[in-house]
């Protein structure tokens, strides 16, 4: 049994892995994580991750501990041997588009959200630009890397499970309609119909 940890709400990273249970099946049970007075994750959760962000998982069948929704991905993927390749070529692909998203999108966006809801009032003008610029970039490395393939990396793969939940935000973060992105704009309406995705995400 997996145990896998998460606040109330909903976010990309904690969606990431309630899809990818969603899709492998995986028996699981979701434990809330308290918070304490100053607004911290709870003292006992630090020890499962000295971070203290959700999503994080414990495999009780292995006694493996995780936190860092990409490196969890990967776990389950190895676990099951599902949305990920077995050739070396394959998975160093998708390895580097997961990568991709978890050292770039999903920060960017996460300093956009910060600015844009917590402290607008103080904030110059180009700080918001700037990251809002980098997701455009982004936007457009995915739109070209989505314009010979109907997945990120070929066949879907937890690549995509990564980057999915961020497209479900992006116009709100960007003020950017995801039409300007016609490719990436396809890849997350097929992603939308997968019965497990739209079961996870209650959609
Ligand atoms: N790089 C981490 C980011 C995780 C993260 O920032 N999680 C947020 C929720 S989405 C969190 O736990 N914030 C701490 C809090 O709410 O106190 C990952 O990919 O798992």
């Amino acid at each position: 049994m997996i145990i896998f940890y998460r606040i109330p709400g909903d976010s990309p990273n904690m969606r990431k892995v309630s899809v990818m249970l969603a899709e492998t099946g995986l028996p699981h049970t979701v434990q809330q994580v308290e918070r304490q007075n100053d607004g911290q994750l709870a003292e006992e959760f630090h020890r499962i991750n000295p971070n203290a962000t959700v999503p994080a998982i414990i495999d009780q069948q292995t006694g493996v501990t995780l936190f860092e929704s990409g490196a969890i991905l990967h776990y389950l993927a190895e676990k099951t041997g599902q949305y990920l390749p077995t050739s070396i070529q394959a998975r160093a692909e998708v390895m580097k588009w997961l990568m991709f998203e978890v050292a770039n999108v999903g920060p960017t966006m996460l300093e956009v959200y910060h600015y844009l809801l917590t402290d607008t009032a103080e904030l110059p003008d180009a700080v918001l630009q700037r990251y809002k610029s980098r997701l455009a970039n982004l936007g457009h490395i995915l739109d070209r890397q989505l314009s010979e393939r109907e997945y990120l990396c070929g066949e879907y793969s937890i690549a995509d499970i990564a980057l999915y939940p961020w497209l479900l935000i992006w116009e709100d973060m960007t003020d950017v309609n995801l039409a300007t992105y016609p490719n990436l704009h396809t890849w997350v309406n097929k992603i939308s119909e997968r019965p497990a995705v739209r079961a996870a995400l209650k959609m």
